[in-house]
């Protein structure tokens, strides 16, 4: 399939939908009523971490990314020598991490991917520059990403432990999946799509078979993407997409017309598989999302522990 991202774009396009400065995208759908509706989905009182764990164990292959590197620069051998220092009993432990802003869950910012030299909302290329992103940057969504979520569970939809490399997961899918779990789609949801990639990568540790090709959705949900209105859409794949994609000649499509021209930002490796289980059982599809970034000034994305709180 011949794949054209700028026709796409132009034909799924939010540019200046919410003004010719804005730099947030769709996350401009979670209004304060939105919010309201969020908070009254919380029913149980139960939390769910969404984050995989920030460590060396992480898919990540390396060199381009690597998984994070987690340093002590105070511990417990230098607190032996501050006895010496005649400050009483207080000791303390610091640390450092050092990892890509996207090695692990992670939320896809509007500046990290672009095409035909503007970003989301028309901003040139030209303002990411080696001191980060002036516009379009992670840090603009400071006050999220905190919405009514909903999962759609493709895999079980499907009646499996995971979809396969390279399994397209279409719009009718995402809409199956909505109708046999009795949840609707509003504008302003974070919709979280489970594939059970992560499940097959938590089962046989292979990072080879996780980094390279995945399920996920095609260009067939991009209107699917657009016209729900969405805030935010997160899966738990390193891309979102299917890959190998449906055009050799074209990488990424979906991420191109849905961060450049929908100004939807993306959550990548999302653990889904408890918050899968619970709804499972109790048949509650909907929750209280919450996902803030880390306020990095000028990145293009943001590692996260987002939240389902049932
Ligand atoms: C790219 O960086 C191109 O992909 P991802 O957002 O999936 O990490």
């Amino acid at each position: 399939m011949a794949i054209d991202v700028f026709a796409l774009g132009k034909q799924y396009s939010n540019w200046g939908k919410w003004g010719a400065d804005d730099e947030r995208g769709t996350t401009n759908y979670i209004t304060p009523e939105k919010l309201k509706q969020s908070a009254a989905t919380v029913r149980k009182g139960k939390v769910f971490s969404l984050g995989i764990p920030f460590d060396a164990n992480g898919p990540q292959l390396g060199p381009f990314r690597n998984n994070p590197v987690h340093l002590m620069s105070l511990d417990g051998g230098d607190n032996a020598s501050w006895t010496a220092r005649g400050i009483g009993p207080l000791r303390v432990c610091d640390d450092w991490v050092i990892m890509p802003l996207q090695c692990a869950t992670q939320w896809d910012g509007l500046a990290h991917v672009y095409y035909g030299d503007y970003l989301y909302n028309g901003v040139s290329a030209a303002t990411v520059t080696s001191a980060g992103a002036e516009k379009n940057s992670i840090d603009k969504q400071g006050e999220g990403i905190v919405s009514r979520g909903v999962l759609l569970d493709i895999a079980r939809y499907k009646g499996v432990d995971w979809l396969k490399h390279g399994e397209l997961i279409t719009a009718a899918d995402l809409d199956g999946a909505a109708a046999k779990q009795g949840v609707t789609i509003e504008p302003g949801d974070v919709v979280l799509m489970r594939t059970g990639w992560r499940t097959k990568y938590v089962q046989d540790g292979n990072r080879n078979e996780f980094m390279g090709g995945e399920p996920g959705i095609g260009v067939d949900a991009l209107p699917w993407l657009y016209e729900k209105q969405i805030a935010a859409f997160a899966s738990d794949n390193w891309a979102v997409e299917v890959l190998p994609g449906e055009d050799a000649a074209v990488a990424l499509p979906v991420h191109c017309v849905a961060i450049r021209d929908i100004g939807l930002t993306l959550g990548e490796m999302f653990d889904l598989d408890a918050l899968a289980d619970d709804c499972a059982e109790d048949g509650v599809y909907e929750f209280q999302f919450m996902g803030p970034v880390l306020k990095v000034t000028g990145a293009v994305g943001s590692p996260i522990n987002p939240l389902a709180l049932k």
